[in-house]
């Protein structure tokens, strides 16, 4: 237990701030004697940052609440947040180091030391390197998580260019692209100035759930409440969806030919901001005259949207100012991914609803001087890494967050080709729940030589593995980090509470790995990394001089205001240093500068022959309130709330399978079958399916845990076409058919 003074609240001053300020902490008055200590701290059960204030009493932590004083969440916590404590304390944790006894995949295991489980590693890694070269180790992570900088730093230092996540083609790299291609940097949502947004453009994403990504779950439910009008673009009717003035039910995957004529009606019907526009942007011509094809008409059987809605959605969306783009990873999960978001993200653009209050604001470099090591990875690394040739702006010299196409890693675990990747180190990675296509990922893993998990819990992709370390979760770690979506731009501080048993955090793990492999980068300690970032973080802001990160941990975040319409005096941070609504950055790495529409490779119009036998187009995703990915499935009071995997089937198509609401359902792909819950619902077009992603069965004892059954990515592809720039895959908009189960396991 972190026993250090420098991190605690006065209790008097915390009563009188929860006094002062309200909160969820208001009235439940904090006495001396319940609690031994308090803690601030950022929850990190979702990518997470909502400040939080930490009991302990005993070495125990025994509550978490929402912090007041964050201007975050401002006290309040979701669901998941609230059950951190048995996530902390759980029965299933790994707590010791694992060695694989039997055959792989067998479920036996034997305790090993942390010096033992070290040096197997070292001698591991040591063989592979000199076999068959560096490049043949693959390293791998999730979603955004406190230590996915120092995966890539690791690997960088380690000099493999073989790094991935299963995000970077697939969630918010190609958002964050756009955002650079047309702007100089990601435009994020501005809920936080005195001007409330007019409109909120709720796009592939569902934020009231998914946030998505932290507290601004709770910000645009307060801009709701404040008068925000909506447009919702989801094949579902969630809750905002039902709230919406227009919900426009989309086809899934024909995001793009949206997209493009509603820029049609905006720039046809002279709807946009011509000032700024002339004095702002570039390429206005040649958009203009791209769009020309893609009148609402031409949408209209394309989208399944008819095309007045269309015309009414983009003129409401143009008049109403200022304005947010809620935009989502649906957006990102076809074959034509960056094209996609390109055609969505010059929407605030040709509106004004640039870095003004209540708009799109810029951002993203409150926390700079991030720990990647890019710089250390030779060129004739970087020449290696799988993928890169083909996806430039994944994995090439000029992509903006290079890292590894996963197909082709798998490809090279099955195959050796191009070359043979015969190590797998994955940090928090679920692959066989959240990579496409379960069966050719397992074959892959399957393959390995040497196959390192670290995680939390004994999933199943980490019964694969050869060795399995223990990872601390949030309560137990320290890290710092900005969070560059939400404004006051804060920079939060995480702290070690409390470390069960031999769990150890992976940016530990990494710098004793690097130590030991004597690599000439990497070896740093956790502080002195903290120390460097603040120091380039003061070099921009001011309001850091002087500051440590003890004096972050005990406030728990320290702001800096908003600036408005940096434009004006620094220009925008592209090549023009203007909007580019065409983007030299894509012509340069030889992409169409504009954006287009592409029909998602296996649909009704792409495969007509397929679309006989698998009539239905399936999405996936649709994250639900109790769950992170593939996460918390074994939590109860999570579970308890949502026992079983949903599949959302309209009545009609219902009754035409003899499906009732709870019925067992098959669903089938071309790739396999699996089976979830029906949940019959009208908020879904008759011929779409909706399947939850991220199941297993944590109950299920056996070392597959249940991986086949309910695992939406049993259902998707990972074979080619790939969007060309990003090498995405399809998750979602593919062809289904389904049948009601005769059993649960039939
Ligand atoms: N509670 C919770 N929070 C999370 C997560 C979680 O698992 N649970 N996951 C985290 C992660 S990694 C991410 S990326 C974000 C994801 O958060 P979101 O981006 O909100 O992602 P989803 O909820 O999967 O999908 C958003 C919406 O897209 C709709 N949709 C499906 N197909 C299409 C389509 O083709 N076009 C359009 N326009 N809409 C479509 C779905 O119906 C859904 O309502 O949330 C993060 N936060
Ligand atoms: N079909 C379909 N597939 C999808 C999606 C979809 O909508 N539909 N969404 C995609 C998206 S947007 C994303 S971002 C990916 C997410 O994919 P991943 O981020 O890989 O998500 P998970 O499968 O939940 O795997 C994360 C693992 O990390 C572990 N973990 C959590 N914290 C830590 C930690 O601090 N250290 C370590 N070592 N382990 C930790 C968890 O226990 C869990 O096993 O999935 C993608 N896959
Ligand atoms: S939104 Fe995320 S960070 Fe906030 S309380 Fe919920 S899980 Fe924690
Ligand atoms: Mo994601």
């Amino acid at each position: 237990m972190n026993s250090g003074g420098p991190a605690t609240v006065s209790r008097a001053s915390l009563y009188l701030q929860t006094q002062i300020k309200g909160g969820e902490t208001t009235g439940s008055r904090i006495t001396m004697k319940k609690y031994d200590k308090i803690y601030k701290s950022a929850c990190r059960m979702c990518h997470g940052g909502c400040g939080v204030l930490v009991m302990v009493k005993d070495g125990k932590v025994v509550q978490v609440k929402g912090d007041p004083d964050s201007p975050l969440n401002r006290g309040k916590l979701c669901i998941k947040g609230l059950s951190s404590i048995e996530h902390l304390y759980h029965p299933d944790r790994l707590n010791f180091p694992l060695k694989r006894a039997g055959k792989r995949g067998e479920g036996k295991w034997q305790r090993i030391s942390w010096d033992e489980a070290y040096s197997h590693i070292i001698q591991q890694i040591e063989r592979i390197r000199d076999e068959t070269g560096v490049e043949s180790i693959a390293i791998a992570q999730g979603t955004g998580r406190h230590h996915s900088r120092h995966v890539v730093r690791f690997a960088n230092a380690l000099g493999t260019p073989n790094w991935y996540e299963p995000g970077t083609a697939q969630c918010f790299i190609p958002r964050i692209i756009a955002g650079m291609a047309g702007y100089g940097g990601l435009p994020i949502c501005d809920y936080y100035s005195e001007t409330n947004p007019a409109c909120a453009l709720v796009w592939g994403r569902n934020p009231t759930i998914a946030g998505s990504d932290g507290e601004p779950q709770f910000r645009i439910q307060d801009a709701i409440k404040k008068g925000t009008r909506l447009i919702v673009v989801d094949p579902r009717k969630t809750e905002l969806a039902a709230k919406a003035e227009i919900w426009l039910q989309i086809r899934p995957g024909t995001d793009d030919a949206l997209a493009l004529s509603m820029l049609n009606v905006i720039i046809n019907e002279n709807l946009y901001d011509k000032a700024f526009v002339e004095k702002w942007t570039v390429g206005f011509d040649a958009l203009k005259e791209r769009v020309q094809q893609y009148s609402p008409q031409w949408a209209e059987p394309i989208t399944w949207i008819p095309a007045d809605q269309i015309v009414e959605a983009a003129r409401l969306y143009a008049q109403i100012r200022p304005s947010v783009l809620e935009w989502g990873c649906a957006l990102e999960h076809t074959p034509n991914c960056l094209q996609t978001v390109r055609a969505v993200s010059l929407l605030p653009g040709i509106t004004g609803n640039i870095d003004i209050p209540g708009g799109m604001m810029m951002g993203m470099d409150i926390m700079p001087g991030a720990p990647n090591l890019f710089e250390h990875l030779p060129e004739s690394a970087k020449s290696k890494r799988l993928g890169a040739d083909q996806f430039k702006a994944l994995g090439g010299k000029e992509a903006v967050h290079p890292s590894a196409h996963i197909p082709t890693v798998m490809q090279a675990m099955r195959t050796g080709e191009p070359y043979p990747v015969n190590a797998l180190l994955a940090f928090g990675n679920n692959s066989l729940v959240s990579c496409a296509d379960s069966r050719l990922v397992y074959e892959s893993l399957m393959n390995l030589e040497f196959f390192l998990v670290m995680d939390l819990y004994m999933t199943p992709t980490a019964e694969l593995a050869d060795l399995v370390l223990p990872a601390a979760s949030w309560l137990e770690l320290d890290e710092l980090f900005g969070v560059p979506y939400v404004a006051p731009f804060a920079v939060l501080a995480q702290q070690k509470i409390v470390r069960e048993y031999e769990r150890c955090s992976d940016e530990e793990v990494f710098i004793e790995l690097a130590r030991r492999l004597k690599l000439d980068v990497g070896t740093k300690s956790l502080e002195e990394i903290f120390k460097q970032q603040l120091e380039e973080t003061e070099k921009l802001y001011p309001e850091f001089k002087g500051i440590t990160v003890d004096e972050i941990r005990k406030k728990g975040s320290i702001s800096v205001p908003i600036q408005y319409k940096k434009y004006e005096t620094l220009g925008f941070q592209t090549e023009s240093g203007k909007v580019e609504l065409s983007s030299s950055y894509m012509e340069k790495l030889g992409y169409d500068p504009l954006p287009y529409y592409s029909e998602p490779p296996e649909s009704p119009l792409s495969q007509p022959e397929t679309t006989e036998q698998f009539p239905l187009i399936l999405t996936t995703g649709g994250r639900a309130k109790y769950f992170f990915c593939s996460e918390y499935l074994q939590v109860p009071s999570l579970r308890k709330k949502h026992p079983d995997p949903l599949v959302e089937i309209h009545p009609l198509t219902a009754a035409e399978h003899h499906i009732s609401d709870g019925d067992w359902v098959s669903i089938e792909t071309r790739r396999g079958r699996i089976q979830q819950k029906a949940n019959v619902t009208e908020g879904i077009a008759p011929k779409v399916i909706n399947v939850q992603y991220g199941w297993w069965y944590p109950e299920d004892k056996t070392p597959e845990h249940g991986i086949w059954k309910s695992n939406a990515n049993v259902l998707t592809a990972i074979t080619p076409p790939y969007d060309p720039a990003m090498g995405t895959y399809q998750l979602r908009a593919l062809l289904c058919r389904i049948k009601k189960a005769d059993s649960i396991d039939g």
